[in-house]
């Protein structure tokens, strides 16, 4: 391209504008992401619109925004998964540009594509950087191109089992069976020797087949007991690419996060700038514009192996957010308008923050899904402690769209208060109505192992039936609440100066919350 750089010096092209930042903004999701969005909005001064199902239509997000669309039936597949619905309300309202969140629509080639045909800005990376990283071997063609560390393993995918078995002995059992077009670990499959690997090859390729209409597969080295890091990155239009550092995210059950925390507690300063520098490596090699993240496997030895890169904002920015003081939605937006990244390329984090999903799943009975209208919600506050939530007192839970209710995010100068702060914070939460994870979090938080760092990816599984087992017993959370009943009843008598009725309806409310923290101290009947 000589003649760019020819051009570049003989024409006398005006220095860029400060970029104005975007107008109206339409907010293609719900829940939690689609309130911090607006959020992030009002602070910048864009106007938000959100998008709503009919079981939306009296959510936080939708009251929250300046203003809202109806965009369908209640199932995702008829709302909120409706692309071009959603590009005619953005056009139809006039904004200016679409934010799609996490989910739904954010990492779909095509929607990025016709947004911007649509002469919208998409508040995300390039249509074709989501095409370069959408494919797993793609990915890793172009990890190991730009020296990025990747697994041992092959790019290509396998022709047969047999092939699968002479590349398996090349690298040594045991060996990941990968679907090519994966992700979530559908199509994957642990080999342990060759005799297992005719029928794992079978069940890779039909899992593969039925999740991606793809069964490509290829073959990694098996890498035992690692640990889920990730690194932030945010990348602006005028070529600048910096690494906000780790999030670790080891915590988790069949491929769902439940706790995440930044920083991890097994990167150090030397490890957090060679993971960053490849991650932004990756980011460069792809054309990456906006907010990402490189998913990396940390192993025992400290060894970082890069698996793949999201491109949207994920669930569990805030614990980056609350360490770095950078606002990542804001910044997704103000990138999207054309603005350059003002922070330094080494960012080093500042304490330590922890998320807990809180979902409406019932982890004492294998975590199935809960539905119901929550009754009552206190949200824990105090130093420290961020609510990132999409529901109230009154919200109704269904099974139509993904069970986390909210995210509690705390900070700590160090770890150990992080860990502390939260396990206040889950105490003072109250979610009645329906079933939620608090419970788990709090004994994972309580937990030997957790407060001492030692986790990783197979942690939970491994742990799962001892964190359940140590709730508090019937018995006394009966009794907790027959207590607290009684001293509702007697304030009610008492002191009736007021609003009695007023008294009577928090009643309930007041002795679910002492009966769920298990407390009976202090209690004078
Ligand atoms: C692996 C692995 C061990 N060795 N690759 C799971 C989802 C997909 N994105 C990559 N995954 C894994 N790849 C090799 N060579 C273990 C996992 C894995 C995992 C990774 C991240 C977070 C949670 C996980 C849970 C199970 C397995």
């Amino acid at each position: 391209m000589s003649a760019g750089k020819k051009q570049k010096a003989a024409t006398a092209v005006p220095a860029a504008p400060v970029a104005k930042l975007l107008r109206k903004v339409l907010i293609a999701n719900r829940g939690e992401i689609a309130l911090r969005i607006v959020r992030a909005c009002q602070e910048l001064g864009v106007r938000s619109v959100a998008v709503y199902s009919d079981a939306d239509a009296h959510a936080p997000h939708v009251r929250e925004a300046d203003e809202a669309v109806n965009i369908g039936p209640a199932p995702s597949a008829e709302s909120y998964l409706k692309g071009d619905v959603i590009i005619a309300a953005a056009k139809r309202v006039g904004a200016d540009a679409i934010h799609p969140g996490y989910g739904f629509l954010s990492e779909r080639e095509w929607f990025a594509r016709a947004v911007r045909d649509a002469g919208l800005v998409w508040i995300g990376p390039p249509a074709e950087a989501i095409a370069a990283l959408g494919s797993k071997t793609a990915a890793r063609t172009l990890a190991v191109k730009h020296g990025v560390p990747v697994v041992p393993g092959t790019t290509e995918a396998l022709s047969c089992a047999d092939e699968a078995v002479t590349v398996a002995t090349k690298f040594g059992f045991p060996v990941l069976l990968k679907a090519a077009a994966g992700g979530g670990g559908k199509g994957m499959r642990v080999v342990r020797s060759a005799g297992e690997m005719a029928s794992a090859w079978d069940a890779a390729r039909n899992e593969s087949k039925k999740a991606f209409g793809d069964d490509a597969v290829y073959i990694e080295k098996y890498i035992e007991g690692p640990r889920h890091v990730e690194i932030q990155i945010l990348a602006d239009s005028h070529g600048t690419v910096i690494s906000l550092g780790e999030r670790e995210c080891s915590v988790q059950r069949r491929h769902q996060k439940m706790i995440e925390e930044a920083p991890s507690p097994a990167v150090d300063v030397d490890l957090r700038r060679r993971m960053g520098a490849a991650a932004v490596r990756a980011a460069k090699a792809a054309g990456y514009v906006n907010a990402g993240t490189c998913e990396f496997l940390l192993d025992s030895t400290g060894e970082f192996y890069f698996l793949e890169m999201n491109t949207r904002i994920q669930v569990e920015h805030p614990v980056t957010e609350l360490v770095t003081g950078i606002d990542l939605v804001q910044w997704q937006i103000r990138i999207a308008s054309g603005e350059k990244i003002p922070f330094p390329s080494e960012i080093e984090p500042r304490g330590w923050a922890i998320e807990c999903r809180l979902t409406s799943e019932d982890p004492s009975n294998g975590f199935l899904p809960s539905t119901g209208r929550v009754d009552y919600l206190h949200v824990p506050s105090g130093p420290g402690v961020r609510w990132d939530g999409g529901i109230e007192t009154g919200s109704v839970v269904g099974l139509h769209y993904d069970p986390m209710l909210a995210k509690l995010i705390v900070w700590g100068a160090t770890r150990e208060e992080a860990v502390s702060r939260m396990h206040r914070a889950l105490l003072e939460l109250v979610v009645d109505g329906v079933e939620t994870s608090r419970e788990f979090h709090l004994r994972v938080m309580e937990d030997a192992d957790f407060k001492s760092g030692a986790i990783d990816i197979q942690w939970l599984e491994r742990r799962l039936e001892s964190l359940l087992g140590s709730a508090p017993d019937e018995d006394a959370l009966q009794a907790a609440a027959i207590a607290a009943t009684l001293v509702a009843d007697r304030d009610r008598r008492g002191g009736g100066r007021t609003s009695a009725a007023a008294a009577a309806a928090a009643a309930p409310e007041s002795a679910s919350a002492w009966a769920r923290r298990g407390r009976t101290d202090g209690l004078r009947v």
